[in-house]
């Protein structure tokens, strides 16, 4: 039997309902070292995301994890929050936020420490607008060697939006950001609505669960009674990272529509774009085993 070599991860997160799911996914696996949460406005202002971060890890056991604050608005607009879907605080239900403090420095700061001083690239989990990545990048150029590759959740290349007809809730809320990660040169796997929208939860998936995201599901179900099911999008990226086999990639050049027309936060294929490794189908019946037996 052959061991898999632990992966070092770092999360940087709008917690966000399925940011909880996709947090506690990375404490349970075995496979990823959660070496931290990074947090972002997004979802709910960052003073809410950044205390449900904290009660998120809290609620796992994992309270030795740090957690960094980062940005509070986009590169050029403030956040438009998401608090109708996840809640008014960014989650579905109340959780306690623990007594203790967060790391002494910002997520760009903290970010670069951590991937400088770790013993092996570190691979990045992008689940909320790339705003802290974006400034990580400006602040710290070099640092993209240390970056093993990130795995984002973001975008719809083939198919529609959900914030707007034509973008995706993240990619939407900063499009400049996302624009310069892509150009990066860091390689990326873009998970997007066009898989997201395949791997979910309804509510029998989640009723006999007794775990804290089995509770949180139930939760957010009872809050949206007009919703047959809750999509997994966050946690999908998790799952790539614990076993990349679960979706099939296209590389292909990707652009961004940073315009301030109806189509802002738009990714779309474009050959003169950066390469990314785009997923564009997945294997749900794996990806939601995966995660629901790490997380129900
Ligand atoms: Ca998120």
């Amino acid at each position: 039997m052959t061991t898999q070599p632990v992966i070092p991860v770092i999360i940087d997160a709008d917690p966000g309902v399925d940011d909880f799911l996709a947090i506690a996914m990375a404490v349970a696996n075995s496979h990823l070292d959660l070496v931290g949460v990074t947090t972002v406005g997004g979802n709910a202002s960052l003073e809410d995301t950044t205390a449900n971060a904290l009660k998120t890890l809290h609620a796992f056991g994992a309270d030795d994890i740090e957690v960094a604050r980062g940005a509070e608005s986009g590169l050029t607009r403030p956040f438009v929050y998401a608090r109708d879907f996840h809640g008014p605080g960014g989650l579905s239900m109340g959780l306690p936020l623990p007594t203790r403090s967060l790391a002494s420095t910002d997520a760009g700061e903290w970010l670069a420490t951590q991937l400088s001083d770790a013993p092996k690239p570190v691979t990045l989990l992008p689940i909320g607008p790339l705003t802290n990545i974006a400034l990580l990048l400006e602040s710290y150029p070099d640092i993209t060697s240390s970056i093993r590759e990130m795995i984002v959740m973001g975008g719809a290349v083939d198919g529609p939006g959900n914030r707007t007809e034509f973008a995706e809730f993240n990619t939407w809320n900063d499009p400049e950001a996302a624009e310069r990660v892509f150009k990066s040169g860091i390689p990326i796997t873009l998970i997007g609505l066009d898989v997201c929208n395949l791997v979910t939860f309804a509510p029998p998936d989640v009723e006999s669960s007794q775990t804290p995201c089995g509770e949180m599901m139930r939760a957010w179900f009872k809050t949206h009674p007009d919703r047959e099911v809750f999509q997994l999008c966050d946690p999908l990226a998790v799952a790539v990272a614990i076993d990349p086999s679960i979706v099939e990639i296209d590389v292909t050049g990707v652009s961004l529509d940073c315009s301030n027309d109806e189509t802002r936060g738009n990714t779309y294929r474009d050959s003169n774009g950066p390469l990314l490794s785009v997923a564009t189908h997945v294997d749900a019946v794996r990806a939601r085993r995966l995660i629901a037996e790490l997380v129900l």
